[in-house]
């Protein structure tokens, strides 16, 4: 069983240093064999860390902490100061380090001026800890909820407010949880990143005017931040084999993925690791959607840019030069040790194929007050929910009729992918998601069990286009 982060408060003070002085040492010693945790000796601080928060519950099989949504003031690159919305002062918000299996409780405050809601993205929980309005009331300034779950998943999954998302998300409202499993990949040095950008005008504050661009395409901002930073600069040792866990966390953009003289080994998605790691020359991830990549850092110190491609996702979007994301500088000695890329990985069960029970046309229409996108040609709350018995597995067609891709989210349960365009997936093809972008103009056809009753929500992960109709509901009985 892994050590939980909140160890080193039961340390005495003696301990504590020798701990320290060892974790700093730069011997040439080998890393401890601990397959579940990063070997912290290999990497390098360069300040882009997430932080890691307090566990207040000293029982092994429980993380409790408290989290509180408040208006804070953060500094992006060499802008004027930013008034933003938190979770415990910081943007992102704090890092939830779990194992599966853990018992995990959330005593909340809200002391945002307006209410709000927490929406555990990717993990499998019961309805009513899932943070959505068919659940739950909205909490109210001032007001406490305590959100508790089980993990039941390994995986990297993202926490954020499931009421004005758009808006709240926009102003920093953002956590990230990563739950370990019993068999991890080893690495020389893992890194959680949490891609975003912001729309900053000149004095620093943040842009919320809603303009029809914005509106059509959903929130790019003219900032992209790395854990918080403007494309900052990554440190790591040459020759090491590092892990990156990624989530997009944007309104809308899309990262098109890709480090100039690395490639990706792609490991893992949304719902942990992957039967068939393969290697990657980019990675597209849509907003919401989570990878888990190896890379091969090179033998000599020199620097790499990781950028995002441009990537056609409607409307002429595909134009823009590449953007720069981040720097990953390689200096400093070796690891000393070349750790085997993994060929394969543990595999989920399958889920049955059939007949199409729910079919789902997305589109948008331009209505006098502005674009709306729709399901089944309505627009939420007026798309009449699906019911799903306690239990049944589910075949979803999901048709994309709009000139523009739609990242579809579904709560609280992973979905397969069966087919593409009426193209049976390959069989080494399966992985389980809860996000996955439909093409424009294309058709994927998915399967997912019910096995949690209640309300559930599915939604474009476009949060502009989720606050403007493309959004429904499941009830499962
Ligand atoms: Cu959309």
């Amino acid at each position: 069983m892994p050590a939980k982060p909140s160890f080193l408060l039961h340390l005495s003070g003696i301990a504590l240093l020798a701990l320290l002085a060892g974790a700093c040492s730069t011997s040439d010693e080998p890393a401890p064999e601990a397959a579940s945790t990063p070997p912290a000796k290999t990497s390098l601080d360069d300040g882009t860390a997430l932080l890691p928060v307090q566990d207040e519950d000293p029982s092994p099989d429980a993380f409790s902490l408290s989290l509180e949504a408040r208006e804070s003031e953060v500094t992006y690159g060499a802008s004027p100061p930013t008034k933003v919305w938190t979770y415990n002062g910081t943007v992102p918000g704090p890092l939830i380090e779990a194992k599966v299996g853990d018992r995990l409780t959330v005593k909340f405050t809200n002391k945002l001026p307006e209410p709000t809601t927490i929406h555990w993205h990717g993990i499998r929980l019961p309805a009513a800890m899932d943070g959505t309005l068919a659940m739950q009331q909205p909490i109210e300034p001032g007001a406490s909820f305590t959100y508790e779950f089980t993990l039941k998943d390994a995986g990297l999954f993202w926490f954020h407010p499931h009421m004005r998302s758009d808006i709240q998300v926009q102003k920093g409202l953002y956590g990230t949880i990563r739950v370990r499993g019993q068999a991890e990949p080893e690495a020389d040095d893992e890194r959680v990143l949490v891609l975003d950008d912001v729309r900053l005008k000149a004095d620093g504050s943040l842009a919320e005017y809603l303009d029809d661009e914005a509106r059509m395409m959903g929130r790019e901002g003219n900032t992209i931040l790395v854990n918080g930073k403007q494309t900052p600069t990554l440190r790591f040792r040459p020759g090491a084999l590092v892990r990156l866990r990624l989530v997009n966390t944007a309104n809308g953009r899309f990262f098109n993925l890709k480090l100039a003289g690395a490639s990706f080994r792609v490991i893992g998605t949304d719902g942990g690791l992957i039967p068939g790691p393969h290697d990657a020359e980019q990675v597209l991830m849509s907003p919401g959607e989570r990878y888990d990549l190896l890379v091969r850092m090179p033998a000599s110190p020199g620097t790499l840019e990781l950028t995002s491609e441009p990537y056609e996702r409607g409307h002429d979007s595909g134009k823009n030069p590449p953007l720069k994301v981040a720097t990953f500088s390689v200096e400093q000695e070796p690891v000393g040790r070349t750790l085997p890329l993994p060929a394969a990985g543990p595999a989920p069960e399958r889920l049955p194929d059939g007949p199409a029970d729910f079919s789902l046309n997305l589109d948008e229409k331009v209505m006098p007050d502005g674009v709306v996108f729709t399901i089944n040609d309505a627009v939420f709350p007026d798309v009449p929910s699906l019911m799903a018995p306690l239990g049944s597995t589910r075949v979803f067609e999901v048709n994309n009729k709009s000139e523009m891709d739609h990242p579809f989210h579904l709560h609280g349960f992973f979905f397969q992918i069966l087919a593409r365009n009426g193209q049976p997936e390959p069989a080494d093809a399966l992985l389980n998601k809860d996000t996955i972008i439909v093409p424009m103009k294309s058709s994927l056809k998915l399967v997912a069990r019910f096995d949690e009753p209640g309300m559930w929500m599915y939604h474009c992960h476009i949060l502009e286009h989720a606050e403007h109709g493309m959004m429904g509901e499941i009830h499962v009985e």
